[in-house]
């Protein structure tokens, strides 16, 4: 029977309805059961699900199609709401009229009431049915959420979001890890970071800017960490006294957003990823040097003087928890040969910089740091770094016509998520993620 989709309502709205109330409903049968003359279909849409009834002695033709449908066939339902202490939600819907919009092919490859019995590698050969499992579609109404919150905190803190160029033609973030493409009779690379654009719209008179774009790292990783594209939530400010105007802001808008995903998503999140997600407090700064004691102290072995590895990160985290009580902190004055060509250095101390890293929950979620603003000794650092001068000249340029002193900061959105809600492998906060394996779908 045909049913009109014009008088179609979620499933969350048919639940406001009340006993003896009519709601047509339509989406994906998530699981359905034959009982001794009784169709039990439940349906799925974005909002829930619902348990839809259908008995042979009351609705025949209603019956006969139920009997016929199976797992992940997309159906509409006209019914009556009937208040039902056994089913979900307390409530199901008495079907009396139902059409069949789309058949799924049989077997379903994955089983989205079950994901968890998929490796998921195939769970991302076949994400769009991986999707249709609630846990896993929250994880992006998760990150829509997270997003929102940390544009309107930006936004609101006098930044303004910026849209800078994808193609570029110098690698920023160290030279080997760049994707070349071709650009009509000539090379040029996927961007790395806005980094070169961001600080060039401070110096342009934006002052306070943001972006958030993709990002793209040719690194041969094969980590639970690393996507080789990746969304990237750029900050730059102008203006600053040093790094730690950046952090300030940086904290703020972190913690803002844990505090709106958890407010919104909490009781969710518990549910479906059994985690506590509790918004930070203080985020205690530690320096590089003091990290590296600490992890000494602790018998932590860091094979790299000039580096802290993830296992480092991790130790850290828990280090930091116990002694401080947080699950967010700065590590900050990263050594000069560990940090990027536009790292400013300290005074008096030219080893080290004016850099932090912010780590949750035992992972790197964001590196900053304020910038060389004076355009002699950016020169010099490009050299030092073994860049060319040349390649630099349009950006070097940019600080030579009046530049305030600035800084920001980068945060990898996929590995904020995965920290909020304890996810182990960060493919899965990705729609569609890429890493040295991985190009489609
Ligand atoms: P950096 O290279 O440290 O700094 O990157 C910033 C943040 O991005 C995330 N991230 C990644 N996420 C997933 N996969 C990857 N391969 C990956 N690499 C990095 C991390 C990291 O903290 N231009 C500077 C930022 C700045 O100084 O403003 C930059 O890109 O969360």
């Amino acid at each position: 029977m045909k049913i009109s989709l014009k008088e179609r309502i979620f499933i969350a709205d048919a639940f406001k309805k009340a006993q003896g109330e009519k709601a047509v409903v339509a989406g994906w049968i998530h699981s359905i059961r034959i009982v001794g003359g009784v169709a039990f279909i439940v349906l799925r849409d974005r909002t829930g699900l619902i348990q839809c009834v259908v008995k042979k002695d009351q609705n025949q033709e209603g019956y006969n199609l139920a009997k016929d449908l199976g797992s992940e066939d997309v159906v509409a339902i006209k019914g009556t709401l009937k208040e039902s202490k056994s089913s979900l939600g307390g409530k199901e819907i008495n079907i009396e009229a139902m059409e069949v919009i789309s058949r799924s092919e049989k077997p379903v490859p994955i089983d989205p009431e079950d994901w968890e019995k998929t490796n998921l590698a195939t769970r991302l050969d076949w994400r769009f049915l991986d999707l249709r499992a609630t846990r896993n579609r929250l994880i992006f109404e998760i990150t829509d959420a997270a997003i929102n919150a940390m544009r309107d905190f930006y936004r609101n803190n006098g930044f303004i979001e910026v849209f800078t160029p994808k193609i570029v033609a110098e690698a920023t973030e160290g030279g080997a890890e760049v994707f070349p493409v071709v650009y009509f009779d000539r090379y040029a690379y996927l961007a790395q970071s806005p980094q070169l654009y961001k600080q060039m719209m401070v110096v342009a008179g934006f002052e306070r800017v943001f972006e958030v774009g993709p990002v793209y790292r040719a690194e041969k990783h094969h980590t639970n960490r690393h996507l080789t594209e990746y969304e990237s939530v750029d900050i730059e400010m102008g203006f600053i006294e040093d790094h730690e105007d950046v952090m300030k802001m940086v904290e703020k808008a972190v913690i803002h957003t844990i505090q709106a995903v958890s407010q919104r998503f909490g009781k969710e999140i518990e549910q479906y990823f059994k985690i506590r997600l509790d918004s930070p407090k203080d985020v205690p700064r530690i320096t590089f040097r003091e990290a590296h004691k600490l992890l000494d102290e602790h018998g932590v072995k860091q094979p790299d003087p000039n580096d802290i590895d993830s296992e480092g990160e991790k130790a850290l985290g828990d280090i930091v928890e116990k002694e401080y009580g947080s699950q967010l902190f700065y590590v900050t004055e990263y050594p000069w040969v560990k940090r990027p060509f536009y790292t400013m250095r300290k005074e008096n101390d030219a080893d080290y910089t004016k850099s932090f890293d912010l780590i949750y929950r035992g992972m790197e979620i964001v590196s900053g740091s304020q910038r060389e603003h004076r355009a002699d000794i950016l020169e010099k650092q490009i050299r030092e770094k073994g860049l060319k001068v040349e390649n630099f000249n349009f950006f070097i340029k940019v600080f030579r016509y009046g530049a305030p002193p600035h800084g920001g900061s980068g945060l990898g959105l996929e590995r904020l998520v995965a920290q909020m809600l304890g996810i182990k492998n960060i493919r899965e906060a990705r729609l569609l993620p890429r890493d040295p394996e991985r190009l489609t779908p």
